[in-house]
């Protein structure tokens, strides 16, 4: 059975790498996949989230995912802290990860910074909690951008681990061998790091303090203009093929975002505007991004402002999301050896 999850955080500042890297991929797979959506609120609170704060960035993760057509009623919208199975098996596998598999993530090296010892907890089990998050529903197929391959390879570990740990007790509770599936990530497409446009080696980041760095999806369209316009570049004309791009972050971050915008390729969007000095590539940046993400944008304040069809998607999405969760804990409860009510 296919199935997809992924999640964003309510951390506020979505921007235009999530919504490249993951809520317009989110859209795309609805016509293939049985899918679950989640605003990910345990994962935001790693971090310190003032509470008022927290709720409106809930709701605006949903209404990003609505107004960019996500169907919440085809598929499941919903926030995480809402099915109590993303922490209880978020446990479980913090007893099935290992500390140097932590150890090795690059994310809360990050994020931990130089003051490590007074990083959360939770910021370093994180990864434990996504893995959690999609195997709840033991979904085979996770979209994310780039930055969270390290992640998705540490859930697919954890997959393989609790199957080879409790194989026997799998077998005795006649269950299939590979109770938990192998999570596939699903990075593709022209956009699956989309960069600041301040520095073309760092990428585009809800958490960065210049707001100019990044497209924020509640920017209108002259603070888009703007943005785009002022973006840092090379010198040079756009390159004529994609192996101009090389070396040149900055005009293949561009190239890269104008190709995922159109639905289209690098190589198609050299075709067409390879030669061209950048103000003019910035000018035709500046409409496309303005054309599609208006619509969006104004759906989102829309939704926003009056919450109660925010909310009551979110809880039938919960409704719905914990009847799978559930059935996948029941199953892991007697697995693992706890006595239940049967
Ligand atoms: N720059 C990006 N390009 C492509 N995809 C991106 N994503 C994030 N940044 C980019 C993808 O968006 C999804 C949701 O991200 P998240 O909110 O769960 O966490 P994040 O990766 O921590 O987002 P930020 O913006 O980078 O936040 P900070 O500044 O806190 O680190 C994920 O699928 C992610 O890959």
């Amino acid at each position: 059975h296919e199935r997809v999850f992924s999640g964003v955080q309510p951390t506020g500042n979505l921007h235009l790498g999530n919504y490249l890297g993951a809520i317009k991929r989110f859209v795309e797979l609805q016509e293939r996949f049985e899918c679950l959506y989640c605003v990910v609120d345990l994962h935001a609170i790693t971090v310190w989230q003032d509470p008022a704060e927290l709720k409106r960035s809930i709701r605006e993760v949903a209404a990003a995912f609505l107004a960019a057509g996500v169907d919440g009623e085809k598929h499941i919208v919903f926030n995480q802290s809402q099915v109590s199975a993303h922490a209880e098996l978020a446990w479980i596998f913090n007893c099935v990860a290992r500390l140097g598999w932590l150890n090795r993530m690059t994310q809360f090296k990050e994020k931990a910074g130089k003051d490590r010892e007074n990083a959360s907890v939770g910021l370093y089990a994180y990864p434990n909690l996504m893995a959690a998050d999609i195997l709840a529903y033991r979904a085979t197929h996770v979209p994310v951008g780039e930055d969270q391959k390290q992640h998705l390879e540490l859930a697919r570990d954890i997959a393989q681990k609790f199957n080879n740990d409790f194989s026997q007790s799998i077998a005795e509770n006649g269950l299939p061998e590979k109770f938990f599936p192998q999570p596939e990530p699903l990075i593709a497409g022209p956009a699956t790091r989309v960069m600041s446009f301040r520095d073309g080696t760092k990428k585009m980041s809800k958490s960065d303090p210049s707001d100019a760095s990044r497209i924020n999806l509640t920017d209108g369209p002259d603070q888009i203009a703007s943005k785009i316009r002022k973006a840092k570049t090379d010198p040079h004309p756009l390159p004529e093929s994609v192996e101009g791009l090389k070396e040149r972050p900055e005009a293949d971050n561009l190239v890269g975002i104008y190709a995922a915008l159109a639905d289209s390729d690098p190589a198609a969007v050299l075709a067409e505007h390879g030669g061209s000095q950048f103000s003019q590539f910035k000018q035709a940046l500046v409409d496309l991004t303005v054309a599609k993400l208006s619509p969006i944008t104004a759906e989102m304040s829309r939704l926003v402002a009056d919450p109660g069809h925010i909310d009551k998607v979110l809880i039938s999405g919960a409704e719905r999301a914990n009847v799978i969760a559930s059935e996948t804990m029941a199953h892991v409860k007697d697995i693992v050896g706890f006595v239940r009510k049967g």
